[in-house]
């Protein structure tokens, strides 16, 4: 059977043009991910088993999110000791500041690293887990190194472009 190292879980279909930034990332560092949809209220029985599950098939670091009350990746979070990731989405007309408090704000005792709203977050969240895989993985090491290298070159260019309109 195929090793998953990052389990990606969202509340709801409607998550995905969110969480899709995360399979991105993963994808383009070649770590393999497997997603599913799960809900801590509409289906909290599933969640528990997936998640006390997910550490046989290889996993070591789960991304959840979820808009709303979201309450996923805490409800993950009690479930392993495994480090959870959690990307608040807006979903309600409070525009995923509830989703953030809900996120961010686990008593003690049961850490949830929690990311910036919407698809930065999922984006950051899915660099974040190859960070973690990357302390014993020299190869992944190596690419974080180049990809740091590559967003700066970006910026110099940018920043090269601007210059030259400038000076016009
Ligand atoms: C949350 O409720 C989900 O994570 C989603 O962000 C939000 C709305 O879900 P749907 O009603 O679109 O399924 O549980």
């Amino acid at each position: 059977m195929k090793q998953i190292q990052v389990a990606i879980l969202m509340g709801s279909d409607s998550d995905l043009s969110v969480m899709e930034d995360a399979f991105t990332v993963l994808k383009q560092f070649g770590v393999s991910a497997e997603g599913k949809i799960l809900s801590a209220h509409r289906t909290p029985d599933l969640v528990k088993k997936f998640v006390t599950n997910a550490p046989k098939k290889g996993v070591k670091v789960f991304i959840a999110g979820a808009g709303a009350a979201a309450h996923l990746a805490g409800v993950v979070a009690s479930h392993t000791t495994l480090p959870v990731l959690g990307v608040p989405i807006d979903a309600t007309a409070l525009k995923g500041l509830d989703a953030l408090l809900a996120t961010v704000q686990m008593p003690s005792g049961v850490p949830v690293a929690t990311f910036a709203v919407g698809k930065a977050g999922a984006y950051n969240a899915g660099l974040f887990a190859v960070e973690i895989l990357a302390i014993s993985n020299k190869a992944l090491a190596a690419k974080l190194v180049q990809y740091k290298k590559d967003m700066a070159a970006k910026v110099g260019m940018k920043n090269k472009n601007l210059q030259k309109m400038l000076a016009k």
